[in-house]
């Protein structure tokens, strides 16, 4: 099963929209880890993927720490997303991307500002290899983003157009199996959605403690709505994760 159909069939398994940003932090890596599982066992049934970021690698360590909670995950049918940001050469790409998909992750996230030859070619390769999948940042959520992401740019003879609109396109291009845009930025998500049609699945962070708003994201053509904070710090994290699944689906 590809990527983006794991996420759909969970998806319609427990009726949400909503991606676990997996970002716990404790100075005791035997804490951190027993309080990633059992959050994660929490919230399994109202969300339909997991998101973790390197800080949890740095903490547990991929072999014998993060790649246990990625199968925790899997037990629960709900494919991992590796927030990598890779963004390097293409041999160091490889090697990353292999030691994600190697640890059990199905997807990972990549600027393409690295470009194609050179930078993410071999990722794209290894994904469609493995049936993984490739998420690319095209809008990041953060206030400050505006200044680099709208950026007027024009290739060539043709219009001038924001930079998100270019880095959209080659998401599309390199058949990238999901775009990452800011819920912070509703008229961003409407014209990537405008720009790439209904099959491209449009990941989106930033709702709740970022001050993006879950339906607007949503209303304006967000596939998935990814989620950290806003839960885990909730007094009851599953109560918090099924609003906002009913909220969203
Ligand atoms: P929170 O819901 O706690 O704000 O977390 C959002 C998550 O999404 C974090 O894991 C962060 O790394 C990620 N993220 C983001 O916030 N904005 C982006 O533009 C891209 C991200 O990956």
């Amino acid at each position: 099963m590809s990527f983006q159909d794991k996420v759909r069939a969970a998806s319609e398994a427990n009726n949400s929209r909503i991606v676990l940003a997996l970002d716990l932090e404790s100075p005791e890596p035997s804490e951190l880890r027993r309080k990633s599982e059992e959050l994660l066992q929490k919230v399994a049934e109202h969300v339909c993927a997991v998101k973790i970021n390197r800080q949890l690698v740095l903490s547990l360590g991929l072999r014998g720490g993060v790649d246990c909670i990625v199968e925790v995950a899997h037990e629960h049918s709900l494919p991992v997303i590796m927030d990598a940001k890779l963004n390097d050469v293409r041999h160091t790409n490889e090697f990353m991307m292999r030691a994600y998909t190697d640890a059990g992750f199905d997807a990972i996230i990549a600027s393409p500002v690295a470009g194609w030859e050179g930078g993410l070619d071999a990722v794209f390769n290894l994904a469609a290899s493995q049936g993984k999948g490739v998420l690319l940042l095209v809008y990041m959520s953060s206030p400050g983003a505006d200044k680099f992401y709208s950026l007027k740019v024009s290739r060539n003879d043709e219009k001038p157009k924001e930079l998100f609109e270019l880095l959209a396109e080659m998401a599309i291009d390199w058949k990238a199996d999901g775009v990452i845009v800011g819920a912070t930025k509703p008229q961003v998500i409407r014209r990537v959605r405008q720009l790439s049609g209904p099959r491209m699945d449009i990941y989106s962070p930033g709702v709740g403690t970022q001050g993006g708003d879950a339906r607007e994201a949503i209303d304006a053509g967000s596939s998935y709505l990814i989620v950290g904070r806003s839960i885990y710090q909730a007094a009851n994290p599953a109560k918090v994760a099924r609003e906002y699944r009913d909220l969203t689906s």
